[in-house]
């Protein structure tokens, strides 16, 4: 694994310091994802680099785009009911879910106000018809990190070296096929996103 060097924080886009916000993160999250979060935060920043994107946003948007992916169903109710998250998410499960509502946490606790690295959270699982360029890097270093293990996974690593568009597309296109292979349920915009970029 490549090490990188940790991104100072000159608090652009949240005034939480790169280690309290990892110690923030380190209690709400089971500890192979939090090691998970760490790996997606170094592809991240590697993508970063070769792509020109901002690597605190990138660090940001890798450090807490699963950061609701072990809250309980009855924490989303809660959110559910005062009007914070979409009701028709608690339909497909914490999958679908964990996006949208962490990208409402790193508003809410985090104090993220940059469009760029909430819509990046929020699209993180099923990708996004449109996406920026950070969206993007979230998107395929979640899929490429290095613990990753799965048919493909090369493929997808040498995509993102050469063409981070190519890459978003096999990831939708893989995820969809996996998805129906193995009898899964197609949140409707998975369908939506498949079809503009495919
Ligand atoms: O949170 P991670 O595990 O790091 O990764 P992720 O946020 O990309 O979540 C991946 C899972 O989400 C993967 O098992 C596929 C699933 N998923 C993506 N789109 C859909 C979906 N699951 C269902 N049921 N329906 C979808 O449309
Ligand atoms: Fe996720
Ligand atoms: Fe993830």
């Amino acid at each position: 694994m490549t090490n990188i060097e940790p991104v100072a924080y000159p608090n652009r886009y949240t005034t939480w310091t790169r280690s309290d916000l990892l110690e923030e993160v380190r209690t709400k999250v089971k500890k192979s994802r939090f090691e998970h979060i760490l790996r997606v935060e170094e592809a991240a920043l590697l993508l970063a680099k070769q792509y020109g994107a901002d690597p605190e946003a990138c660090s940001i948007a890798a450090l807490l785009h699963d950061y609701a992916k072990d809250s309980s169903r009855s924490e989303i109710e809660g959110l559910v009911s005062d009007g914070h998250i979409e009701a028709v998410l608690l339909d497909y499960g914490s999958q679908i879910w964990h996006g949208p509502v962490g990208a409402y946490y790193a508003k809410e606790t985090f104090g993220v106000e940059d469009h760029e690295i909430l819509q990046a959270i929020d699209q993180h699982t099923i990708g996004g018809e449109e996406m920026s360029l950070i969206g993007k890097i979230l998107f395929i270093a979640d899929y490429t990190e290095s613990g990753r293990d799965f048919p493909g996974v090369e493929k997808a690593r040498e995509l993102a070296k050469k063409d981070l568009d190519e890459a978003c597309i096999y990831k939708i296109t893989q995820t969809l096929l996996h998805l129906v292979q193995t009898g899964k349920r197609i949140y409707p915009h998975t369908v939506t996103v498949y079809n503009t970029w495919v």
